[in-house]
């Protein structure tokens, strides 16, 4: 299917019924055997069922990327849509849907290259969404080239010698850029990743969470080091880590790879949702009882 393509399920029906596994199961996924992102789809469909979510009620919002065929995988609500913008697209319908669930997918190059900036001014809207970056240090899907996330001396076609630019810190960045609810975790480590999930669902704001999630094709190995499967380490954020305390958080996110997993931070800040709804609902007030046209002719009687 091409970019922009908009899927949409009927309107909810009065009678609640059970929501299944099946039901919710999209399309074949096409990943290669392996990839990381098949564990993220699978946590993501056992959320859904355990809260219960109709299917109708749920929105995935992807660009472009192995990990931005999410939505075709899943059978919700679904928009694949171009590289980089998902975020811009998922913002209009969090904030004239409050009702629907709304969560974006994607790559680290979707997220923090061509959408790095959607991805910054997003988070300082503090849009209700939750938004998953599966970050597997490359461009996938276009083959193999060097992404914002890719470590320093990293091989790949647009490096053929070893990357020699400075990789984004997903964490520090978010957290410069005023995200509400910021964690990290593994596609190897499933009850974690399911945990993050949650929490980022209950969180009222633009809930981010970055899960390494390996490219087995072009980046094999990368994340062995997060996991003690493969003689790695899986760090917990320490118990006693205040996820209000900003500069606690940047802390944490400085420390070198496999760094940290769990919730580096969490704010309570108003949403756009709600600063927005509440204009409106102040202007209704006045506007109350007046025709359209009236309300019109009195703004353009102010123009003059
Ligand atoms: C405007 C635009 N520029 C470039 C591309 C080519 N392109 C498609 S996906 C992609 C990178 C995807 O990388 P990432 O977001 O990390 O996803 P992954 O495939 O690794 O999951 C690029 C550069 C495109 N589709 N549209
Ligand atoms: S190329 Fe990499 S990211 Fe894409 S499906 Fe294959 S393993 Fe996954
Ligand atoms: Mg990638």
């Amino acid at each position: 299917m091409s970019e922009s393509v908009i899927e949409t399920l009927p309107v909810a029906s009065a009678a609640p019924r059970k929501v299944t596994r099946k039901d919710l199961t999209g399309e074949h996924s096409t990943w290669c055997p392996g990839c990381g992102d098949f564990s993220v789809l699978a946590l993501y469909l056992k959320l859904l069922e355990k809260r219960q979510f109709p299917q109708e009620s749920v929105a995935n919002v992807a660009g472009i990327g192995c990990s931005s065929r999410f939505p075709y995988f899943v059978q919700t609500n679904g928009v694949h849509y171009i590289h980089g913008r998902a975020l811009p697209f998922a913002t209009g319908i969090s904030l004239t849907r409050p009702d629907l669930h709304v969560f974006v997918f994607g790559g680290d190059g979707d997220g923090f290259s061509i959408g790095g900036n959607h991805t910054t001014h997003t988070a300082r809207k503090n849009v209700n969404m939750t938004y998953v970056v599966m970050d597997n240090w490359v461009y996938g899907l276009t083959k193999n080239q060097t992404s914002p996330t890719s470590p320093l001396g990293s091989k790949t076609k647009t490096d053929i010698w070893g990357s020699v630019d400075q990789p984004i810190n997903p964490i520090k960045q978010l957290l410069a850029a005023g995200a509400t609810f910021i964690a990290r975790t593994s596609s190897t480590n499933p009850n974690h990743l399911l945990q993050m999930m949650e929490a980022a669902v209950d969180h009222e704001g633009f809930g981010v969470i970055e899960c390494l999630s390996e490219c087995v094709h072009f980046n094999p190995g990368s994340f062995d080091a997060a996991s003690p499967r493969t003689n790695g380490k899986f760090e917990l954020i320490p118990a006693s880590h205040d996820v209000t305390d900003e500069e606690a958080a940047y802390k944490l996110a400085a420390a070198p790879f496999p760094g940290y997993f769990g919730i580096f931070y969490k704010s309570s800040r108003p949403t756009k949702n709600k600063l927005e709804a509440d204009i409106i609902t102040a202007q209704q007030s006045k506007t109350q009882g007046k025709q359209d046209w009236e309300i019109m002719q009195a703004s353009f009687g102010k123009m003059k």
